[in-house]
């Protein structure tokens, strides 16, 4: 198997020096972060969730055991430094105990998200050479751990599916059930001397080419992020985090996150899902302070706030849910309409922090004493002040900068941004500038304050909800179906998700072209993430002519847009 330095980009030691003489750097890896909340807060409560065998509530002290236990079977079972691990898992309690388990074993996480499947997993598996897949049984109507079975017997390098289960749960064959791999926690395990700029995990990127990419992330690279991120959002010990998102998803993770959580002492809550009912119940009982949603989330918690406040004024009797400890909203991964912005304060009582990430590095936060303005209309400024951000002219092949003020593609390079995709070296090369600033594909412009604000993108995705869509990834699963000549994906915009899929499809000629439902169906049943099923599949007999002689995918796609907006009459 490939050492997974192989395939990684490495910061060029300059600015790595550079990185370490300002104070970002600082040599702390994921194990020692642990280390330091066991000892200064052992006994408070780190993690609130479900699992398989119901409510959990585990102290720093208890979630270190735990991992240090589950390390220790990991290794019997012949997990490695240095080893990838599939984490495909929802939010559960098991997931937070797996992560440091790996850590603290030397070994890779490889995040993906819970609804991904088979189509995505695979390749996550092969790409990344994974020894094991941990996964959950059911969960959302679909079987993750037989399909991480199925991934199992076709990927060679995959040995074993560790399924997080109710302990005394029955033995099923070609599993091993995670409680069952418990051991007494030793007292140093391999990972506990890790090289801070190693590469500690690999995160996911939503991708804009055919299949997604892996994000090599650092120690020092990462938890710099988490640190100043824990500051900048003032998280303490007092700190009560909902993790309504999918928690492997960098937003979750890391922005300050759960990790943030674990750097300041406080509590993380799993939510089993977002919904308001679930949220608002938690944020009452737990007495929440701060979470992390994605815009849609936020306009559902507002409509189902506003809702529970006008019912409880017809109807005394009714109980409204008490929302007073939560402090802060970040809202993120998407834009935040400005009309959105202004209704969640008055709804939810919190103050909100606009938050524009990515899981290749750069973070930006409105910060919480903002002036209502900034909070409102921008998605805040970088986390460090050595974040270097470019707005270029993206029609000019040198990339100048555009005037100040001005809209322009967004490049950036700094102490917590990849230089690199793991083992995508042609990619790379279109993604980076040789000097290393990493090509966002957001059309972004900064104001007088230095403040981002996001207006749309050069990058073919589509982001629905904070979901993100390679269009040629769908394209081809499209183009896949036998009576299917050509395929394009196009994101139309929709009130509620920012943005909604269209495909269009050219079927072969002279034979009964399939049906809208039928084509949604086959790309559904290719094994890929429901979100990128189109919402509408609209069989046309040619793709308009684009006039730019070869045609280019993204010619077509907005000259298909532009005939959509034509016919919908509906603005992007
Ligand atoms: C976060 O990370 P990813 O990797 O899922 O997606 C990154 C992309 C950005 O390049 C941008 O296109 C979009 O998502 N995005 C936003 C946004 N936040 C992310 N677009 C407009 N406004 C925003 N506030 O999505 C992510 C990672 C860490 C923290 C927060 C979000």
């Amino acid at each position: 198997m490939t050492a997974v330095a192989d395939g990684v980009v490495p910061y060029p030691p300059e600015a790595a020096e550079r990185y370490r003489a300002a104070g970002y750097w600082t040599g702390q890896t994921f194990p020692a972060l642990l280390d330091a909340a066991v000892a200064d807060h052992g006994a408070r409560m780190a993690v609130v969730g479900t699992g398989p065998s119901g409510a959990e509530r585990w102290t720093y002290a208890e979630l270190d055991a735990r991992a240090r236990g589950l390390a220790a079977g990991l290794a019997e079972i012949g997990v490695a430094p240095g080893d990838r691990v599939v984490v495909w898992l929802p939010n559960v309690p098991a997931y937070v105990e797996t992560v440091f388990a790996l850590f603290r074993l030397g070994a890779l996480p490889v995040f993906a998200l819970p609804a991904h499947r088979e189509s995505e997993i695979r390749y996550f598996a092969e790409h990344a050479e994974a020894v094991a897949i941990v996964t959950a049984g059911r969960h959302d109507r679909f079987d993750h751990a037989a399909a991480a079975q199925a991934i199992a017997a076709e990927v060679d390098s995959v040995r074993h599916v560790v399924v997080a289960d109710a302990p005394g749960a029955e033995p099923v064959a070609g599993r091993l059930s995670l409680s069952s791999l418990r051991r007494t926690p030793p007292d140093t395990l391999p990972g506990d001397d890790a090289d801070p700029s190693s590469v500690a995990f690999l995160q996911l990127s939503g991708g804009t080419t055919g299949l997604p990419k892996l994000i090599p992330r650092t120690h020092d690279d990462y938890l710099y992020s988490v640190r100043a991120s824990a500051e900048i959002c003032e998280l303490g010990p007092e700190t009560v985090y909902l993790a309504a998102l999918p928690a492997a998803h960098n937003f979750t993770m890391s922005s300050p996150g759960l990790l943030g959580v674990v750097h300041a002492g406080g509590t993380a809550v799993l939510a089993p899902s977002p919904d308001a009912d679930t949220c608002f119940g938690l944020i009452e009982t737990e007495r929440v302070t701060i979470a992390a949603v994605v815009p849609p989330l936020a306009a559902a918690w507002v409509q189902a706030a506003t809702r529970a406040a006008e019912r409880s004024r017809a109807d005394d009797s009714r109980s409204r849910r008490d929302l007073s400890s939560l402090e802060v909203l970040q809202v993120g991964g998407a834009k935040c309409a400005p009309e959105l912005a202004r209704r969640i304060t008055p709804a939810l009582g919190a103050r909100l922090q606009q938050v524009f990430g990515m899981a290749e590095g750069l973070v930006n936060y409105t910060r919480l004493d903002d002036p209502d303005d900034v909070v409102l209309h921008s998605q805040g400024r970088p986390i460090s002040p050595d974040d270097e951000l470019r707005v270029v002219d993206p029609d000019d092949p040198d990339e100048r900068e555009v005037a100040p003020g001005e809209v322009g593609a967004l490049l950036t390079r700094g102490p917590y941004t990849i230089r690199g995709y793991y083992r995508a070296e042609e990619h790379n090369a279109s993604a980076f500038t040789a000097d290393g600033f990493y090509r966002t594909g957001d059309l972004v412009r900064l104001d007088p304050g230095g403040n981002v604000v996001v207006s749309g993108r050069v990058k073919e995705q589509i982001n629905r909800g904070g979901e993100k869509i390679a269009a040629e990834e769908v394209e081809n699963h499209l183009l896949a179906h036998p009576d299917v000549v050509d395929a394009a994906i196009v994101g139309v915009p929709d009130d509620f998700l920012g943005e909604r899929t269209h495909a269009f499809v050219v079927a072969v000629p002279d034979r009964e072209p399939p049906g809208s439902a039928a084509l949604r169906r086959f790309v559904r049943e290719r094994g890929v993430a429901a979100y990128k099923v189109p919402d509408v599949v609209e069989v046309v007999d040619a793709f308009p002519a684009t006039g730019v002689g070869k045609t280019s995918r993204r010619a077509l796609r907005s000259a298909l847009a532009d005939h959509l907006r034509v016919e919908t009459g509906k603005e992007s």
